[in-house]
C-alpha cells in the first residue's frame, strides 16, 4: 500500500471521528468503528519472548518497500523489568558494564529488541536493527523473515522472561 493513500486514509478517519464527535452522532461513530477495524486489518501482531534466541515471525519483508513497527510491553532480564528500548548497565551492577562487549549488538542497551533479516541462515546473525520501541519508516536492506530476539550475552537466555508484542504495518 502507498504511504499517500495511507495517510488520506488516516485523514479520513481522524475527520469522521471529528465529525462524530462535534455532531454526536452514533451513525458517524457506528462508521467510524468500522473505518478503525478496517485500519488495524493491516496491522501484524507477534509476541517476541525473551528466552527466545530467535523468534521467527513469518513475516516476510522486501527491500523497496517501507514499514512501521512498534514495540509495546515489558520483558524481565532474571529481576530487572524492561520495555523493548532495553536498558543500560546498573550502577550498582557494575560487572554489566564489563560485559557489554559480549552483548549480541554490543552498541545496544540490555534488552533492546533486535530484528534481523533471515534470508536463510540466521546464524550469520549479519547487518542486526535495533528496533527498540520501534522504527517509523524502515527500510529493510534485502529480502527474507524478520526474526527477533532481546539483546543479551548469547549465553544468559535461560534467566529471561516474558513477552513484548511487535507490531509491523507496510507502509
Ligand atoms: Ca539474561
Amino acid at each position: 500500500m502507498l504511504l499517500g493513500q495511507v495517510l488520506c486514509f488516516q485523514h479520513f478517519s481522524f475527520r469522521l471521528l471529528c465529525c462524530a464527535l462535534v455532531r454526536n452522532d452514533p451513525t458517524l461513530i457506528s462508521l467510524w468503528s468500522r473505518v478503525r477495524v478496517l485500519m488495524s486489518l493491516s496491522v501484524k501482531t507477534q509476541a517476541i519472548y525473551a528466552r527466545h534466541y530467535y523468534n521467527r515471525t513469518g513475516w516476510r519483508v522486501e527491500p523497496g518497500k517501507r514499514y512501521a513497527l512498534k514495540a509495546t510491553g515489558q520483558w524481565i532480564d532474571l529481576f530487572i523489568p524492561s520495555g523493548p528500548a532495553g536498558y543500560a548497565s546498573p550502577s550498582l551492577l557494575f560487572y554489566m558494564s564489563l560485559l557489554e562487549p559480549y552483548r549480541r549488538v554490543p552498541e545496544a542497551n540490555w534488552f533492546a529488541l533486535i530484528g534481523l533479516i533471515d534470508s536463510g541462515n540466521c546464524s550469520a546473525e549479519q547487518h542486526p536493527v535495533i528496533i527498540g520501541e520501534g522504527l517509523h519508516h524502515w527500510r529493510p536492506a534485502r529480502a527474507g523473515e524478520l526474526v527477533c530476539y532481546a539483546n543479551d550475552l548469547p549465553w544468559l537466555y535461560w534467566n529471561n522472561f516474558g513477552s513484548v508484542t511487535l507490531e509491523i504495518r507496510e507502509l
